[in-house]
C-alpha cells in the first residue's frame, strides 16, 4: 500500500461517518487484521475455516465492498488491512470512525509476538465490542492482555471462524433472522455429530475407518 493509498483511505473513513445512512445499508461487521498475510488465517481458512466461511458460507452473510452499494443480503462485513506498527493513523482512523459509519462488532486480528492492532482499535473504537483473533499461537498473550477496564474478548489462535460466530451472537440481540441462522447453524453441528455417532456404532470401528480414508 502507497502513502497516497493510506491516506486515501483515512479521507473515505472519515468521509463516510458523516454520511448518516441507513442501518440496513452499512457493514455491521468489520474485520481488520494487521497484513495480507494474514488472510488465509482470518478469512478463508487453510488448516480451519475462517470468518469468512462463517459468514457467507453458514450465515447468509455479504462481503460490502463499496460504501454506495450495499449488497442486497441485509447482514454485511467489510474487510481492511489496518496495521498498527506500519499504519497507526489508518488504524486510528478505522476505530474512530467504526461507530458513527454503523459498525456493531470488529473482529481484529493480527500476527508476531506484538499483535497490537486488537488491543488498540478495541481502546479507540470503545465503546464498539472488539473480538481479537491472535493470528498465531506466540500472538495470545500479547492479544488477550489488556489491563483492567480496557475490554477485549478473544478467540484462540487462528479461530476467526470463532470470531464470526461470536460477532454474529452480539448481532442475534437486536436481530432475530440472525438468531435464527445461529440455531441453525447449530443444528446442522449436532445432526453431523448424530449421523457420525450412528455410523460408527453400527458399521463398527474398522469399517468406519476405512470408510473416512
Ligand atoms: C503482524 O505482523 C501482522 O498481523 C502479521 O501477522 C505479521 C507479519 O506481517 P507481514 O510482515 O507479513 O506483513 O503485524
Amino acid at each position: 500500500m502507497t502513502a497516497s493509498a493510506v491516506e486515501d483511505l483515512i479521507d473515505r473513513l472519515h468521509e463516510e461517518a458523516t454520511q448518516d445512512r441507513p442501518t440496513a445499508e452499512t457493514p455491521d461487521v468489520g474485520i481488520v487484521m494487521g497484513s495480507d498475510s494474514d488472510l488465509e488465517t482470518m478469512m478463508t481458512g487453510g488448516k480451519r475455516r475462517g470468518a469468512y466461511d462463517a459468514f457467507v458460507e453458514e450465515l447468509g452473510f455479504a462481503e460490502q465492498t463499496d460504501f454506495e452499494s450495499p449488497p442486497d443480503e441485509r447482514f454485511t462485513f467489510e474487510t481492511y488491512v489496518t496495521s498498527a506498527h506500519r499504519t497507526p493513523d489508518l488504524m486510528t482512523a478505522y476505530a474512530e470512525t467504526a461507530e458513527e459509519r454503523g459498525l456493531e462488532v470488529i473482529i481484529a486480528g493480527a500476527g508476531g509476538k506484538s499483535a497490537d492492532l486488537p488491543n488498540m482499535t478495541a481502546s479507540i473504537a470503545y465503546p464498539l465490542p472488539v473480538i481479537g483473533v491472535p493470528v498465531q499461537e506466540k500472538s495470545v498473550d500479547s492479544v488477550i492482555g489488556m489491563p483492567t477496564g480496557a475490554p477485549l474478548v478473544a478467540v484462540d489462535a487462528g479461530k476467526s471462524f470463532n470470531a464470526a460466530l461470536s460477532a454474529a451472537q452480539i448481532l442475534a440481540r437486536q436481530h432475530d433472522a440472525v438468531r435464527d441462522r445461529l440455531v441453525a447453524y447449530h443444528e446442522d453441528l449436532r445432526a453431523g455429530v448424530g449421523n457420525v455417532s450412528r455410523d460408527l456404532h453400527d458399521r463398527g470401528t474398522p469399517a468406519f475407518r476405512d470408510r473416512e480414508e
